[in-house]
């Protein structure tokens, strides 16, 4: 199989050259994915020089190219983790059988509704993300957003790929419907709750990469465990591109916290928004709200399409190797559930708990993240902790959603809830503060003052690099 293919017009390693109508089918797909990027791609910065990064190949240490391009130029290619040829079902009711290189007829349906949500997410990030690069903090930090931008497009392209592969006419129609959906559109939303959610200034950037992203690399590890195998091998791909987009969530965090510290310390009140910067409380209540909407994205608690999912051998667990049994007959997953209105700790089947224990492995590697800013606000000498609230607070989806919680999980009611609602939650203030703060700094090198500058550049080059060329 060949692997780097730069020169045809969607680069590959699926030998679409060898497949003359898939070919087709996507060279008629392009120019309408190329409408919608220019109709709702980042606003303004079309026709920019960005020093972005491009996936030529799938070789670990050499997939990567950088360089100068202008968004709509870039080479959004498809990519598949080669084939092993003796890889068999490592879970569900066809455990230890060759895995599917085509769609069994009985699944059909479960397969495409994943592939088409997980699908969905990527278009949806780009316009909840449209207008940032307008308010953007340095060259460093817009680069990375459109990096983000274009590597969404591309995670789009991975899916709309099997879906014209292995779909025949609903997939191409499910393909077109992709482009058609709108975030925050009250007549055609998109699909998952966070992807309807304004992304409107960089703290809530910084909290989507850092934990709806997140979100995308749990729900891509269970995908790339699936006995479909065109899908497994699509989303083990994808999640190398994955981890940037955490790093700039997570980093960009990091350096608000920061620069927090900062000012806390400059100004003889401890006052950080008398200094221009955002307190440590205000960005709690970021983390807090995409926190909890990142939470809904892993469903309900208790599921019986995750049951399906999981028996079909569509879906797995987070990293299945490191589990001793794959077929999850007859085990139980102890939680907490609601019953009569009262919260109470129960065995529930493993294989209906499984959109609960991935959310457990995910809140796991949240804290790890957390932890690591509580350190940056330590280190800073400040008496501070960021935390990351109880899965049962503010929740729209599952069992918790329709009943009140503080931050600690402690059940309160409507009236409580509106009257505190404000000190957990960015309140119509925090937002107009934050969005107060959104000026854009495109000066060389130079940062926005509520933000610190990054430990280093991208690709080894200074952080005074150009980026993105004005
Ligand atoms: N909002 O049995 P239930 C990413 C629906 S992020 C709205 O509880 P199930 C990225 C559900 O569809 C990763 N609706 O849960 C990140 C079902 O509807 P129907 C995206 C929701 O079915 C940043 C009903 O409620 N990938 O890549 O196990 C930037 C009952 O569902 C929500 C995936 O999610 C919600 N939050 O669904 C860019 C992977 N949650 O069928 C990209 C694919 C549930 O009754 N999706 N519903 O009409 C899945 O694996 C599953 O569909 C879910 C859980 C994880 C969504």
């Amino acid at each position: 199989m060949s692997t780097v293919i730069t020169d045809e017009k969607i680069p590959n390693n699926v030998n679409l050259a060898g497949d003359k109508r898939l070919q087709r089918a996507l060279e008629a797909w392009q120019p309408h994915f190329i409408d919608w990027w220019k109709q709702m791609g980042p606003l303004g910065w079309q026709e920019r020089d960005i020093y972005l990064r491009t996936a030529i190949s799938v070789e670990a240490n050499g997939w990567a190219h950088f360089d100068y391009v202008k968004m709509p130029d870039y080479r959004w290619g498809i990519f598949l983790e080669p084939k092993d040829p003796n890889r068999t079902h490592g879970f569900g009711d066809f455990y230890g059988q060759p895995v599917w290189d085509e769609v069994p007829g009985e699944f059909r349906n479960m397969l495409r509704r994943l592939i088409v949500t997980q699908g969905d997410t990527e278009p949806a990030s780009v316009e909840q993300q449209r207008n940032l690069g307008a308010t953007a903090p340095s060259l460093y930090d817009l680069r990375n957003l459109f990096q983000v931008n274009v590597e969404e497009g591309r995670h789009l392209w991975a899916m709309v790929y099997l879906l014209q592969t292995y779909f025949g006419r609903d997939g191409r129609e499910e393909a077109e419907e992709l482009l058609k959906r709108r975030s925050g559109d009250a007549d055609k939303p998109r699909i998952l709750g966070a992807f309807n959610e304004p992304t409107s200034h960089w703290l809530s950037f910084f909290m989507f990469t850092m934990f709806t992203d997140r979100d995308g690399k749990y729900q891509l590890a269970a995908l790339a465990e699936s006995g479909f195998d065109p899908l497994a091998r699509t989303c083990r791909f994808m999640l190398t591109e994955e981890a940037h987009h955490m790093f700039v969530g997570e980093t960009g965090v990091q350096r608000v916290v920061k620069r927090a510290c900062e000012l806390m310390k400059k100004d003889p009140n401890g006052d950080v928004r008398a200094q221009g910067g955002i307190d440590l409380p205000t960005i709690q209540k970021y983390l807090h709200l995409w926190y909890s909407l990142s939470l809904d994205l892993f469903g309900g608690e208790v599921s019986s399409n995750a049951a399906d999912a999981f028996a079909a051998g569509l879906k797995g667990r987070y990293k299945e190797d490191r589990y001793d049994e794959h077929k999850l007959i007859g085990t139980h997953h102890a939680m907490d559930v609601l019953e009569d209105g009262k919260v109470v700790h129960k065995d529930i089947a493993m294989r209906n708990a499984l959109n609960e224990v991935l959310r457990g492995e995910y809140i796991k590697d949240c804290q790890r993240g957390v932890d690591r800013w509580n350190k940056t606000i330590k280190d800073e000498g400040i008496s501070f902790e960021l935390r990351l609230s109880s899965n049962r607070f503010h929740r729209q989806i599952g069992m918790w959603s329709g009943h009140h919680f503080t931050p600690d999980g402690e059940m309160i009611d409507a009236a409580t809830w509106e009257a505190r609602k404000g000190e957990w939650l960015p309140n119509d203030a925090d937002e107009t503060y934050i969005k107060s703060l959104m000026k854009p700094v495109y000066d060389r090198g130079k940062m926005a003052n509520w933000i610190a500058p990054p430990a280093k550049g991208i690709n080894g080059l200074p952080g005074d690099f150009e980026y993105v060329k004005l």
